[in-house]
């Protein structure tokens, strides 16, 4: 059996690598395609959930992060940067820490979910918080990387998307096809972006005989896409995607329009109670905004233009221990300690 080592060695040839290239990798993809019974029941598709919460630092960003990192260390940088609602900052952290170069990332004070914030702490990035969300932030680092020496790694950075095209591969090696669907969490919009260059690449080389429609789904209050406008103040309990003015507008608007797909927004007590179907009839345990791919897939899948048995694929972008705050807050409080005597236990446990 051949040892899987990351998605720039498994798909070599779809990367803009060469034989030369340092390849910097935590192993990262070949992450689990889990049927959902529950979910298949209620909408009448066939859906799958591709479970990225399993990449090595819990997040998509992992995918884009290798090559990103990997650029960076081939053209000499010695320093990176991002602005980020957090998952971004933990992977940077950890791709730079093992490629032995400094990381830097401005945060949105406040609005960082705390395992995110954990991680890029413990891998040696060093964090900068903004008094302004994300969209500011990246607007910072955008400016401050063309004027000094510091490779900038947010999915403007074209590198990114090559990389997080992966996912799009493995959906169809998994399920032996495309997908007749791809539901996914839209935030800056670069993980919707990559889908549909993976999804369109594999069709070009004849992996896939067609190609997937793809849908997306915004957090009502951070919804520009859906809006049509710029949101000035975003927000939503699902912060990973609390961005008003995503950097990939034109490249989703694209996708969706040349996919013949479908956009939309859900509410945060829409994405709450699919992080509460998921966790509690599925057993995959996602953070808020990957659970707003199935929340829109559970309130808009009658008006999706799919036929009954369509192959649905949704996206969970990222692992729900990174935010234990909302696992905390949407859990019914533990009782006080007791004195370990059997009847004291007993009582306790419903038989
Ligand atoms: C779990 O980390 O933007 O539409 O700075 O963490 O590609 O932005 C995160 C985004 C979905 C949205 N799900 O993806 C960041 C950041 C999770 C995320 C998205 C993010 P994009």
């Amino acid at each position: 059996m051949k040892h899987w080592q990351g998605i720039i060695n498994e798909y070599r040839q779809y990367m803009p690598v060469s034989d030369s290239t340092p390849v910097i990798s935590l192993c990262e993809g070949n992450t689990p395609l889990i049927y959902s019974c529950n979910l298949s029941e209620i909408t009448g598709f066939k859906v799958y959930l591709k479970y990225e919460g399993l990449n090595p630092t819990g997040s998509f960003k992992d995918r884009g992060m290798t090559m990103a990192i990997t650029k960076a260390v081939e053209s000499g940088a010695k320093s990176v940067i991002c602005a980020s609602t957090g998952n971004t900052s933990a992977s940077m952290a950890a791709y730079s820490a093992r490629a032995g170069i400094k990381s830097y990332v401005l945060i949105p004070d406040g609005y960082v979910a705390l395992g995110k914030l954990a991680q890029a702490t413990i891998h040696g990035a060093q964090v900068i918080k903004i008094k302004g969300n994300f969209d500011k932030a990246l607007e910072m680092v955008i400016d401050i990387s063309s004027k000094y020496p510091i490779a900038l790694v947010n999915s403007v950075n074209p590198f990114r998307i090559e990389g997080q095209k992966s996912g799009a591969f493995e959906v169809c090696g998994q399920l032996g096809q495309s997908p007749d669907a791809l539901v996914i969490p839209v935030g800056n919009a670069g993980n919707i972006t990559a889908y549909w260059k993976g999804f369109k690449e594999f069709k070009n080389a004849d992996k896939i005989s067609y190609l997937p429609k793809m849908i997306g789904f915004q957090a009502e209050g951070s919804a520009p896409i859906v809006r049509g406008h710029k949101v000035d103040n975003p927000d939503t309990i699902a912060t990973a995607i609390r961005i008003g003015n995503p950097a990939s507008w034109k490249f989703a608007t694209q996708a969706l329009q040349e996919s013949n797909g479908y956009i939309n927004m859900v509410s945060d007590e829409e994405i709450l109670k699919a992080y509460n179907v998921l966790t509690k009839k599925d057993g995959v345990f996602c953070e808020p905004a990957s659970a707003a791919s199935v929340a829109g897939l559970l309130k808009y899948h009658d008006k999706l233009n799919l036929k009954k048995g369509s192959v649905v694929v949704c996206v969970l972008t990222g692992h729900g221990l990174k935010d234990p705050n909302i696992a905390i807050s949407q859990s019914s409080e533990i009782d006080e300690a007791i004195e370990p005597t059997l009847d004291n236990i007993v009582e306790k446990i419903n038989f």
